[in-house]
Formats: C-alpha cells, sequence, structure tokens
C-alpha cells in the first residue's frame, strides 16, 4: 500500500462545458450556434443527438451546484455560450443571458466554490460562421468585444477566466479533420483557424489586463502524448511532430511568440502557412498567468512514409483502452507536464481536464459501479503528483467531467461523468467514481 498526497493548497475541481449540459437551446433569446447547426446536419452527430436539452442544467443548476458542494469541490470550471450573451455574435448584448450565468455563479459562491470561467467551448455564433468564422479576422475583433463585455459585467465575481479551451480542435479537429463543427477539410483554413484563435486570445488578455481586471488568465490547449516506438531519430522526429500538433504549435507561440520551426517548416512543405499580420505575434505571447492542461490520452508512434499529415503511425502495443476506443496511458500525462516545465519553465500549471469514459450504467442496487474510472483517476492522478515531485508547478486538477453530458460527435453514447444523467427523466446519480473523488478532495491524499 502507499499513499499520494497533494500540497494543501491544491485545487481540486470539476469541468463541464455550456453546449455539452446547458440545454434550453431557444431560451431567453440565446442564439444559434456552429453545434447546433452541425448537430442538425445528417451524419455528423451519432444518432442525430443534438444539444437542445442536454442535461438541462439551464434549469436544474441549483440542484448541481449543491451536488457539487456536496462533493466538496473548491473550484467548478463552466463555459459560457457566447450566444446566450450576444446572440448574433457581434450585435446587441442579451442582458437575459448574462442573467443565468450570474444566477449561476451567486449560487457557487454561496457555497464557496470558486468559478472558473472558459470564454469558449466551441459553441461560436452561428451568424459569425456565416461571415467566415474563425477564417475572417473581424472574428477576433468580435471575440474580444464578448470577452469586454464578461469580464466588465463579471468583475469581481469570477477572477479565473481562460480564454479558448483546446484551440487544437476549434482548428485542426474542425477544419482539418472535419469531424467538430463547422466540420471542414482543408489544411490551410485550419492553420488560418489556428492563427486567428490565438490572436483573439492574445486580444482577450490584452484586454483584461487595460481594464484592471483583479485575477488570473490562461488558456487550456488539448496535450496528448506520443512516446517514440523505438530510439530511431525517424521515430523521434515523428512523434515530435504529432505531439507537437497539439502542445508545440499553441504552447510555443503563447509562451515565446514564435511558431515551432520544425512544424512550419512541416506544413509549408504540405502547401499550408500561418498569415501572419504586424504585431500578431507580440499579440499571442501577451502574459499569461496560467496554463491549462487537457490530457485523456496518447501512445507509441513511430515513422512511416506517407502516413497522415505528419508520415507517422500508432503502434498499437496491446493496452487497454477506454469506452470511447482511447488508449489507456498515464504515464503520458507526466512526461507532457515535465517537457512544458522543461521548455516553458515555471508557469503555473492547472489540469483543467483529464478523466474517462466508461460507459456502466445503473445497477439492480440503483448504484454505478464504475470502478475503471477510480483506476483511471488514481493512476492519472499519481502521475500528476510525480510531476509535482519533480518541480513542476502542478496547482490544481479538473475532472472531466461533472457529469455526462453532450459527447460532441458521440452525441450521448459516451459518458465521462462522475455523476450518472438519465437523459429521459433528467435523474442524476453519483457514481462510485464520485463517492471516490469526494474523499479524495477532502483528504487530499488517496491510498493505491
Ligand atoms: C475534451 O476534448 C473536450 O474539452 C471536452 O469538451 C470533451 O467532452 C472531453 O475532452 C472528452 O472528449 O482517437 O485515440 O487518437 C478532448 C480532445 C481530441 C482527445 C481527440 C482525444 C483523440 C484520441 N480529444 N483525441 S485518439
Amino acid at each position: 500500500m502507499a499513499i499520494v498526497q497533494f500540497p494543501k493548497d491544491f485545487v481540486w475541481g470539476a469541468a463541464t462545458a455550456s453546449f455539452q449540459v446547458e440545454g434550453a437551446y431557444q431560451e431567453d433569446g440565446r442564439g444559434m450556434s456552429i453545434w447546433d447547426t452541425f448537430s442538425r446536419t445528417p451524419g455528423k452527430v451519432y444518432q442525430g443527438d443534438n444539444g437542445d436539452v442536454a442535461c438541462d442544467m439551464y434549469h436544474l443548476y441549483p440542484q448541481d451546484v449543491k451536488q457539487m458542494a456536496d462533493l466538496g469541490i473548491k473550484s467548478y470550471r463552466f463555459s459560457i455560450a457566447w450566444p446566450r450573451i450576444i446572440p448574433d455574435g457581434s450585435g446587441e448584448v442579451n442582458e437575459k443571458g448574462l442573467a443565468f450565468y450570474h444566477n449561476l455563479v451567486d449560487e457557487l459562491l454561496k457555497y464557496g466554490i470558486e468559478p472558473m470561467c472558459t470564454l469558449y467551448h466551441w459553441d461560436l455564433p452561428q451568424a459569425l460562421q456565416d461571415q467566415g468564422g474563425w477564417d475572417n479576422r473581424a472574428t477576433i475583433d468580435h471575440f474580444v468585444r464578448y470577452a469586454e463585455v464578461i469580464f466588465e459585467s463579471f468583475r469581481g465575481k469570477i477572477n479565473w477566466f481562460a480564454t479558448f479551451n483546446e484551440p487544437w480542435c476549434s482548428s485542426f479537429l474542425s477544419n482539418y479533420i472535419g469531424a467538430h463543427a463547422p466540420g471542414y477539410t482543408d489544411l490551410q483554413l485550419a492553420v488560418n483557424v489556428a492563427h486567428n484563435l490565438l490572436v483573439a486570445h492574445g486580444g482577450a488578455v490584452q484586454k483584461f489586463r487595460s481594464l484592471g481586471m483583479e485575477g488570473q488568465i490562461g488558456i487550456v490547449p488539448n496535450t496528448e502524448w506520443q512516446e517514440p516506438y523505438s530510439s530511431k531519430q525517424e521515430d523521434i522526429d515523428a512523434c515530435f511532430r504529432a505531439s507537437g500538433w497539439l502542445n508545440d504549435w499553441f504552447i510555443r507561440p503563447v509562451m515565446t511568440g514564435k511558431y515551432p520551426e520544425h512544424l512550419l517548416t512541416w506544413f509549408k512543405s504540405k502547401g499550408a502557412q500561418p498569415r501572419i499580420e504586424a504585431g500578431d505575434m507580440e499579440l499571442i505571447s501577451s502574459k499569461i498567468d496560467f496554463l491549462g492542461v487537457n490530457y485523456y490520452t496518447g501512445g507509441i508512434g513511430r515513422y512511416k512514409e506517407g502516413e497522415g499529415l505528419f508520415d507517422f503511425e500508432t503502434v498499437d502495443m496491446g493496452w487497454q483502452k477506454t469506452d470511447i476506443g482511447w488508449n489507456y496511458y498515464p504515464q503520458g500525462l507526466y512526461n507532457v507536464l515535465t517537457w512544458i516545465h522543461k521548455e516553458f519553465g515555471d508557469i503555473p500549471i492547472y489540469i483543467t481536464e483529464n478523466g474517462a469514459c466508461y460507459n456502466d450504467g445503473v445497477s439492480e442496487d440503483g448504484k454505478v459501479h464504475d470502478e475503471r474510472r477510480i483506476t483511471y483517476l488514481k493512476s492519472h492522478l499519481a502521475q500528476v503528483e510525480r510531476a509535482i515531485a519533480s518541480g513542476v508547478p502542478v496547482k490544481g486538477y479538473y475532472c472531466w467531467s461533472l457529469m455526462d453530458n453532450f459527447e460532441w460527435a458521440y452525441g450521448y453514447s459516451m459518458r465521462f461523468g462522475l455523476i450518472h444523467v438519465d437523459y429521459d427523466t433528467q435523474k442524476r446519480t453519483p457514481k462510485d467514481s464520485y463517492k471516490w473523488y469526494k474523499k479524495v478532495v477532502q483528504l487530499g491524499w488517496y491510498e493505491v
């Protein structure tokens, strides 16, 4: 038996995102988002599921916040739906949309739960997509104005902001791989979108500073780790490209004002390069207060000529997979964290998402026995502790997710929650992992 222990002031939390939990898609003046459109496009989302109702958190938030208080989390990470605040993305502000988030935050503060607010978790107003979306630089200005509306409205109430959740997903997954909204498959488009997201991030950080906001602002890239199959240089280089596409391409410009040379060269050879305007790189590298890290998976990979975008292939090592088919690879989280620390120094890090898809349902005894999720969380948290022991300043951990929710292209078929949701009745059932996590949050340590 061993004990895994965390620092006294470690921030324990749980996370969700607006489109995945709120529902109430036409209520109180909410505009349409690209995910409303995408989920209504046949063949894009599993079984045609959409976010119209989701977990109905828009109505059930008082009960859900009460449950968070029972869980004992110190912080709740949620996102604001831009189409609720500015329904067409650029026009009038919708006071009713702001009121919803004020009510939510008031409820959190009542229980002493610190809100961490993500400004953009993928639900772009459809009206802006109709004008070119993130490929159009005007969207940058609209985003900065939206951020300003939020900053001013929540000054002194929310002290913790993340600009963008997983810009890799909003750019490459959405515009090159085509699996997420708006669903294009064009590399140059994806590189433009990635660049404009980064400029918009920098613009929001500058706005936060110029308004004299108190508190902290950061960004949340998604990471994975590809470990070279062999010590051959070609395998090492291929893995460096594949992991770097997610981490280096976004974190390096934010931290240093430069895109990684190896990937710039690689993309150029594929006919794509960022369109950088004067002042962009300075803006992108505006000083941030923390880096959010989302981590789920990774694997072993190697060079394969002509394979995919990077002459790279993953190698099936026969490892366990979660129910969504992603490798169970806890050591990858340690590798990501130590890599960030080695490359970019002592920037405070929060694990803003980590968790697993296991689709266990409610048993006859009325409980959800998700032992596998407990094992996943235990082993990943142990890697976080290793990183802390190695001097990486990891300050907190948010489990994805507080509750089962709309899992994007997988609809409601994939469950990541600590709390089970019955989508017919909206009944919430805390899973066995919830009870385990509750104890960890309370004690700051657990046994393995
Ligand atoms: C996050 O994205 C999102 O922020 C969140 O909204 C979402 O619900 C949650 O994670 C769970 O998906 O096929 O093995 O190559 C996660 C980003 C990008 C991670 C694709 C896994 C593919 C792994 N994901 N990646 S694999």
